[in-house]
């Protein structure tokens, strides 16, 4: 076995066995089944094979760009102070609603190609720059139809909750009343929700109204999970923990206690250092302290066009390892197995017997080349379903 691959469960030599789109059968190269002698038979020579890999945290779709707030951050207005002038998240409303379904679909496609050039199988898609009933079921049925137009699985998060719009400002609870409960009633009878999130932050929403939004997606049997934590301490992982959510995201300014109930509920940990780096953040988020609790981390690219404008997860690994100092073996976990889990899906993320046959090929030996690298993508080619895509 090379050096230091024992982490990642480095098997050399293997090989993989295929079948109606699952892994029929992996291990040694020498201990493969007689039975398979027969079957076609494809030589990786010698390349590192990996689970494709899921970006658990995106918001993909959306109308317009935010090169102007960029520019206008680099000149030392924060983030909050331009979401407060009226930028923001409701400047991409503005743009998200003009916008119509097919260009919707037309802007977000090129995004996905480009995670998908890096071995992305997965990507979870979620609504917010909407914030009307009808363009947050717009978003979501454009992230529906890119399961269409691409070789890749989605998964939606309804983030009705995600700012208020400049018609309800000053008035939240008017919103979640009047817009967030009836889109999400809405999108679900539609089958378009396959989760649902929430932003809880000053600039957003406080637990209380987070909390009428979990209980009606409880009501409706769809699990939850929060934008916690990333710019202030509200107390959103303990809530999204107290609820079962399948993650919290950010979690910059989280402390032990937050911590202890993630912990206490199997709450993944969902870790965007991209929005991190692009608003200039100092904290960072508590890594050791999910080490210590075994609170799962997953890696994401939260790709939006505010604060994390990036479609790059192998980019997102690096700067989970260079800003976080996680190590490049938990950067890869965290975006396939532990992505997996805090997605809910339990059929992909390893490569074991069974699970759904989606596969990376890199031109890299040693695991670690994945994190390793800044803007080189050694994507030797990638299998979807079982078909070489
Ligand atoms: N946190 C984020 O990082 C994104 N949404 C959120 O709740 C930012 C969205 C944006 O700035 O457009
Ligand atoms: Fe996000």
């Amino acid at each position: 076995m090379a050096p230091g691959t024992e982490a990642y469960g480095l098997v050399e030599g293997a090989a993989i066995a295929l079948d109606a789109g699952r892994i029929a059968w992996c291990g040694g190269g020498d201990d493969i089944p007689s039975h398979y002698a027969g079957w076609q038979h494809d030589d990786l020579e010698g390349r590192l094979v990996t689970p494709a890999l899921i970006d658990c945290h995106t918001h993909i779709v959306f109308g317009g760009d935010r090169a102007r707030e960029f520019e206008m951050r680099l000149q030392g207005a924060s983030y909050e102070e331009v979401a407060r002038a009226g930028g923001g998240i409701v400047s991409t409303v503005s743009a998200t609603r003009r916008a119509n379904e097919q260009e919707l679909l037309n802007s977000a496609l090129p995004r996905v190609d480009a995670l998908l050039a890096e071995g992305v199988s997965m990507i979870e898609i979620k609504s917010g720059y909407g914030l009307d009933v009808d363009t947050e079921l717009a978003m979501l049925r454009v992230a529906r139809k890119i399961e269409a137009q691409r070789p890749v699985r989605v998964k939606t998060s309804f983030l009705g909750a995600h700012a208020v719009p400049a018609d309800y400002k000053d008035k939240p609870d008017a919103y979640i009343d009047d817009v967030c409960i009836p889109a999400l009633e809405k999108a679900n009878a539609e089958n378009l929700v396959d989760a649902v999130d929430g932003f809880c932050e000053g600039i957003a929403f406080m637990s209380a109204q987070i909390e009428r939004v979990f209980e009606k997606a409880e009501e409706l049997g769809l699990p939850v999970k929060l934008h916690a934590e990333q710019l202030s301490n509200l107390g959103g992982a303990k809530l999204a923990a107290s609820h079962g959510a399948l993650s919290a995201d950010h979690l910059e300014y989280l402390d032990e206690a937050g911590v202890k109930s993630m912990a206490d509920a199997d709450t993944v940990a969902v870790i965007l250092p991209g929005a991190f780096y692009t608003l200039r953040e100092t904290q960072a988020p508590p890594i050791e302290l999910f080490r210590k609790h075994k609170v799962a981390m997953a890696v994401a690219t939260d790709c939006n066009p505010g604060s994390s404008p990036m479609t790059s997860l192998l980019l997102t690994m690096n700067m989970a390892c260079t800003l976080f100092r996680m190590t490049p073996e938990e950067a890869l976990a965290g975006a396939t197995r532990n992505a997996a889990m805090a997605l809910g899906l339990t059929d992909t993320g390893t490569v074991e017997a069974g699970k759904r046959a989606d596969l990376a090929v890199w031109n890299a030996g040693h695991p670690a080349e994945l994190a390793y690298r800044i803007g080189f993508n050694p994507l030797h080619s990638r299998i979807f379903a079982g078909v070489a895509q």
